[in-house]
């Protein structure tokens, strides 16, 4: 077995918030290894970029999320209690809820339907828009009536600018940070009370889907239970937002390219190709819950490990010219491939897979369709993102003005 190389820093956290996205694709370049030793906020952390890391993060057994994530980020994210820090029995049968809904289900076509009007209604006739704010603003109004919210929530744009922020402050600590974590407590105590009052209704919506779950037992969800969950449907559908700027991004930067969008599958393959190539989900983390060997390496109990999405998607030695857009990578969210892990990967029903995968490509899609059916200019401005903060965005969070019906 060989010997894990180590990056001689002493606790390399500074350098983590310095260079962000790059943090483990640079030391996987300067110590000409895959994978790597290093500590983080004083912990020892071994951190790995390509598929071998993916797989572990993404397949193996004797894993935990719990004590992975720094606990703003946990809070901000998915949180304590949800699927996403379960594990086994307990995990698949929480995880059925979503993939039930958001894959099984006509989610994918009635949120991108009801996003393609909103949005577009809300752009046609706007002098200026940043999309980063607006697309994102429109998102969270489309998710709280598709939960099936009640419609003074949905015109709340404060607690839509919640959503939002939940997890565009989730990457680092910041009084910003701890603000977002008490408007985060607020809303969930609001969503509570709308699960508590659910219980009477139905369970056609998602929000009375998830009133009426249960555990495997048979217990039902509690009332905060339920709420974190109801969290776990909007926050991300909010979030999809940074893609449509990223996607928006590359219309911006070359116009003509919309011509090739014209049937929905180009559309398909521009938005799976805004998934590889924008930094967004950075990294993934969890903790061994035993000794575990996994593809020649071997893990005591306890130990952290990081896998690199982000280096992943941009590995030269996994994709031809990572750094070049090109939709016709053809790249499809059913994969199981591990080098193609924006939202995780490996099988979406067993793993911590994101479920929202079928959701996030219609959105984006949607959204380059309500682009090109608008006109608008792009003034100059900065598109790039700024690879040492996350999540990034497009640095003027892509402006358009002067926008018009056609
Ligand atoms: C899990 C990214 C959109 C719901 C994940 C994971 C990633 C991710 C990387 C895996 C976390 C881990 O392995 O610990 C993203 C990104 C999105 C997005 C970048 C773009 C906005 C969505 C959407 C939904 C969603 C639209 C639902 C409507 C979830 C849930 C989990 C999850 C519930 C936890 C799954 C589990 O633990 O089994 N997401 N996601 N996500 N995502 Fe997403
Ligand atoms: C969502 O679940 O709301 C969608 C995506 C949120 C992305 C937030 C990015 C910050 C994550 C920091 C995690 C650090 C892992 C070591």
């Amino acid at each position: 077995m060989r010997e894990i190389p180590r990056d001689p820093s002493p606790d390399a956290t500074l350098a983590l918030l310095r260079e962000g996205y790059r943090f483990i694709s640079n030391r996987c370049e300067r110590l000409g290894s895959d994978v790597f030793r290093t500590r983080l906020m004083l912990r020892s952390a071994i951190c790995l970029r390509g598929p071998r890391g993916v797989r572990l993060l993404y397949g193996a057994e004797g894993l935990t999320r719990q004590g992975a994530l720094p606990p703003t980020a946990l809070h901000l994210l998915q949180d304590k209690g949800s699927v996403q820090q379960m594990e086994g029995t307990a995990h698949h049968h929480r995880k059925r809820l979503f993939t039930d809904l958001l894959i099984e289900g006509p989610a994918a076509v009635d949120l991108s339907r009801a996003f393609a009007a909103d949005w577009r209604a809300t752009l046609a006739g706007e002098d200026e828009a940043i999309v980063i704010d607006s697309a994102s603003d429109s998102l969270a109004r489309v998710a709280c009536r598709w939960a099936g919210l009640p419609e003074g929530l949905t015109q709340d744009a404060r607690f839509r600018r919640t959503l939002f922020l939940m997890s565009a402050k989730a990457g680092r600590f910041t009084p910003a940070t701890a603000a977002s974590l008490l408007r985060r407590r607020g809303a969930e105590a609001r969503l509570r009370r709308e699960v508590a009052e659910a219980r009477g209704g139905s369970a056609e919506t998602p929000l009375g889907r998830l009133a009426h779950a249960t555990h495997p037992d048979g217990r039902p969800l509690d009332d905060a239970e339920a709420a974190v969950e109801l969290l776990n449907l909007l926050r991300p559908i909010v979030a999809v937002g940074r893609y449509v700027a990223f996607a928006a991004a590359h219309l911006a930067a070359d116009p003509a390219s919309g011509a090739s969008l014209a049937d929905p599958e180009a559309r398909r393959t521009f938005a799976e190709e805004v998934r590889r190539h924008s930094p967004f989900f950075p990294f993934v983390a969890g903790v061994t819950t035993r000794a575990l060997s996994h593809e020649g390496l071997d893990l005591p109990k306890g130990q952290w490990v990081i896998a690199d999405l982000w280096g992943t998607l941009h590995d030269a030695a996994l994709w031809d010219r990572p750094q070049l857009f090109r939709p016709s990578r053809a790249l499809d969210w059913r994969t199981a491939e591990p080098v193609f892990c924006p939202q995780g990967a490996g099988d979406v029903g067993t793993t911590h897979r994101c479920p929202g995968e079928k959701v996030t490509v219609a959105l984006i899609a949607a959204a380059v369709e309500v682009l090109l059916s608008l006109g608008w200019h792009a003034p100059p401005q900065d598109l790039s993102p700024d690879l040492s903060r996350i999540p990034a965005a497009p640095r003027s969070g892509t402006r358009l003005v002067r926008l018009h019906e056609d």
